[in-house]
């Protein structure tokens, strides 16, 4: 801090573009969304996202009790400044409440910034290096004709690149399976409900639909699938074996690799290429993943680690390992955190592709944006800022609603990874 009585928190001197309210909007228009909106004193809003599905009260406290006063009368320009402060000013740092809170000022304040400056975020980013980004989506069925089915119409729609998943012979629900597009499987409630998982059963089924997917669709549909982090190091290694003539664009979360040196196994055993990430949070999760080569694409969100700044100290670091960017966004990634992705994806020369789910109508009318999808290929727009505006009358007619994931047990009733 200095004497100066003149100076202000966050540098240089009081004034009408310092930030003078940080507010936390908690909405559930079809599903749970928190949203931050930081507003300057003369009137510039910057909008972030900061949805932890599961844990969104959790990152609304966080903001609300802890990060907001500690924003008023900051330097909204200030973007990396205020990264550091609130990432190194904290003794307890990292994990997804803190990251994913810090990625929401993070988004809010290049938001701020691209309409103080009249540029859309992509042009402030070095500006477009490509001219669309590339987008996947899901397609899944109970079994395979019914997914086939799904691939078909999600090809209908232009997508080159779609996940296939599909149930198990012998299992309930299964992941990625819900039938509810809109809440990527969670079901309201206090208690998460539970399912039954059999990871012998998957492993026998699975190559034969991933097969059965190439088969139908030709050579060059991008095929995706996503093991959603429920195989050891050697179960993971003889899939990716089995599944090698099938092409797939990658094969996700294979295992949990909070340990990331077990994907040396899988690695050395398979050339499929493997994508992990969406639970990462900062570059220190990932970074022996990309400096060991051990991963082909990291799958970092821009909500969940810590901004488009964080995101972007991610993808320079993956850019010298040849590792690609493949940011999570099912649908309980808002429309907020889909654009400030997409900027980056449009000015990020190692961006892969995007995960794109879609949302229901509501969600659109909540969340306004300049970003468009067409022909499965996402464009930002070219709105100063990220392009987002908030109907926040229409966002409270929704309030928050208990909602979770389910989780899963073996048939032993012991617990699974998720
Ligand atoms: O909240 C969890 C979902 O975002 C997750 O299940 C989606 O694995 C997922 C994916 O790849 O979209
Ligand atoms: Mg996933």
């Amino acid at each position: 801090m200095t004497d100066d009585p003149q100076l202000s928190p966050g540098g240089g001197r009081p004034g009408a573009d310092r930030i003078a309210a940080a507010e936390v909007i908690v909405s559930s228009p079809g599903r749970n969304f928190v949203t931050l909106k930081l507003t300057t004193a003369d009137g510039v809003v910057g909008w972030g996202d900061a949805t932890l599905n599961g844990r969104e009260l959790a990152v609304a406290s966080y903001l609300r009790d802890h990060v907001a006063p500690l924003l008023i009368g900051r330097d909204p320009a200030r973007i990396e400044d205020t990264w550091q402060y609130l990432y190194r000013g904290a003794y307890w740092r990292r994990g997804p409440v803190t990251m994913t809170s810090i990625g929401a000022v993070d988004i809010a304040l290049w938001d701020i910034k691209g309409k103080v400056t009249g540029q859309p975020v992509y042009q402030l980013l070095g500006g477009a290096v490509r001219d669309r980004v590339l987008a996947y989506t899901h397609a899944a069925g109970r079994d395979v004709p019914a997914l086939l089915d799904s691939v078909d119409a999600v090809r209908e729609r232009g997508f080159e690149a779609v996940r296939v998943q599909t149930g198990v012979p012998g299992l309930g629900t299964v992941y990625g399976v819900s039938g509810d597009a809109a809440y990527e499987p969670a079901g309201r409630g206090v208690v998460p409900t539970e399912e039954v998982w059999d990871t012998d059963a998957y492993l026998r089924h699975i190559p034969g639909v991933l097969a059965a997917a190439r088969e139908h669709v030709g050579p060059e549909l991008k095929l995706l699938h996503d093991a959603h982090h429920r195989l050891t190091p050697g179960q993971a290694a003889r899939l990716g074996r089995r599944v090698e003539e099938v092409d797939l664009f990658w094969l996700e979360d294979v295992t949990p690799a909070e340990n990331q040196e077990v994907l040396r196994h899988v690695r050395n055993h398979t050339t499929v290429p493997l994508a992990i990430g969406e639970v990462f949070n900062t570059v220190w999760e990932c970074q022996s993943l990309i400096t060991e080569q051990l991963i082909d694409f990291v799958r970092t969100c821009v909500t969940h680690a810590g901004g488009i700044s964080h995101l972007r100290r991610i993808a320079a670091l993956a850019d010298l390992w040849q590792v690609k960017l493949g940011p999570h966004g099912p649908s309980d990634v808002s429309p907020v955190a889909l654009a400030a992705s997409v900027h980056v994806g449009l000015s990020t020369p190692n961006f892969a592709i995007q995960e794109y789910m879609g949302y229901p109508d509501v969600v659109h009318e909540v969340f306004r944006h300049s970003w468009s999808c067409t022909d499965g290929h996402l464009h930002p727009g070219d709105a100063p800022g990220i392009g987002i505006e908030v109907d926040e009358q229409l966002a409270a007619r929704f309030p928050y609603e208990q909602a979770y994931l389910p989780v899963a047990r073996r048939r032993d009733g012991s617990m699974t990874d998720w």
